[in-house]
């Protein structure tokens, strides 16, 4: 098969109507900000546990047809010695891996950061193909305050985001490109809807320069919301959040893009839905509005579990009913009565 072909058959599989992504791609820290919330630590097995818990949801596949992991993941089985990502493809949801090595400060600009993993990435993919993935994430993160990021936080970001989707595609992995502007500070939803248009106008002109086959990408970029300080009477409307965000991605990813997956990003997971669901009552447009939530999907489950297999099936119809809700969203056709009542 051509590499072409390879990452169409790929993009086909992840980009569904009324399907998202799983994001269970924590890395060590954030896994273990996540278990303490349970009063758990994070050892292996309590990962390797949570991680089959989710992979194995009986029908989970209905709703999710892609699913991001974390390297060490790949490398684990199932309670029944199924490889995870075996798991996975078993339920028709294809397993993806997260390939970036986190942040750092970015050099000169106080505040900035950027993401680090270009070294040696062609070798890493090689090796994570042969574990079963078949697409990758990288993310970007950009603070927000009135002066931040800086042009340089924003130009070094996209060139790195698109240097990561050049080599992917070239590997015949399919790149999810996500550029995150954080929900983080007091600013008002018409400076996130600045930033965010600077961001994203910088991170197609990038892919642009560096070949990248925008029909071979998958875009995860993050709404258009006021910040998470920004107190009860700044925040946005569920309506609000649908329309910027909308009005942001039709000034700014060409419609050869086949699909946009939202992070939550810190949203509740009713407000990720209610907003995704918003976004898609909107009308006709270019691209597939879809998830590819990790807290707003995981956190009810995780409650629900705390560790104890006994709970295992508990979760598992929560984190269902959670995608089910989603799945929903992504045809307009969520309403807040469908939160009660368990499934
Ligand atoms: C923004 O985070 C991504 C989406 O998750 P949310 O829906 O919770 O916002 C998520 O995939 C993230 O990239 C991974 O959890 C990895 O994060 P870390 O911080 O561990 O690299």
């Amino acid at each position: 098969m051509s590499t072409a072909s390879e990452l169409q058959n790929t993009v086909d599989a992840m980009v569904q109507p009324g399907k998202g992504l799983l994001a269970a791609d924590e890395s060590g820290p954030t896994i273990a900000k996540r278990f303490k919330t349970i009063g758990i630590e994070s050892n292996e097995e309590y990962r390797r546990a949570w991680r089959d818990l989710l992979l194995s949801t009986p029908g989970l596949g209905e709703f999710v047809s892609g699913v991001i992991l974390y390297e060490e993941t790949l490398g684990q089985r199932s309670d029944k010695g199924t490889p995870l990502p075996e798991l996975a493809v078993s339920q028709g949801i294809v397993p993806g891996i997260k390939v970036d090595l986190g942040k750092i400060p970015l050099a000169h600009a106080p505040g900035d950061e950027i993401t680090q993993g270009l070294d040696g990435l062609a070798g890493r993919l090689a090796g994570y193909k042969k574990q079963g993935a078949r697409f990758a994430k990288w993310r970007a993160v950009y603070n927000i305050s009135p002066t931040l990021p800086s042009r340089l936080a924003i130009e070094a970001n996209a060139d790195a985001l698109a240097c990561y989707a050049a080599i992917c595609q070239e590997a015949g992995i399919v790149p999810i490109v996500e550029p995150e502007v954080l929900m983080d500070g007091n600013h008002t939803i018409a400076r996130s809807f600045e930033v965010t248009e600077a961001v994203l106008h910088e991170v197609f002109h990038a892919l642009h320069r560096h070949k990248v086959v925008l029909e071979h990408m998958v875009l995860k970029p993050s709404m258009v919301i006021a910040g998470s300080e920004a107190g009860a009477g700044a925040q946005a409307t569920v309506e609000d959040v649908a329309r910027q965000t909308v009005r942001v991605l039709k000034r700014t990813v060409p419609a050869a893009v086949p699909g946009v997956v939202f992070l939550s990003g810190g949203q509740t997971p009713e407000q990720a839905t209610a907003n995704l669901d918003a976004m898609n009552r909107l009308g006709v447009l270019p691209w597939g509005l879809s998830f590819s939530y990790g807290r707003a999907l995981q956190e009810p489950p995780l409650q629900a579990w705390k560790g104890l297999a006994a709970n295992a099936a508990v979760a598992q119809k929560v984190l269902l009913k959670r995608a089910r809700l989603n799945s929903e969203a992504c045809f307009g056709r969520y309403e807040v009565g469908m939160e009660r009542g368990e499934g």
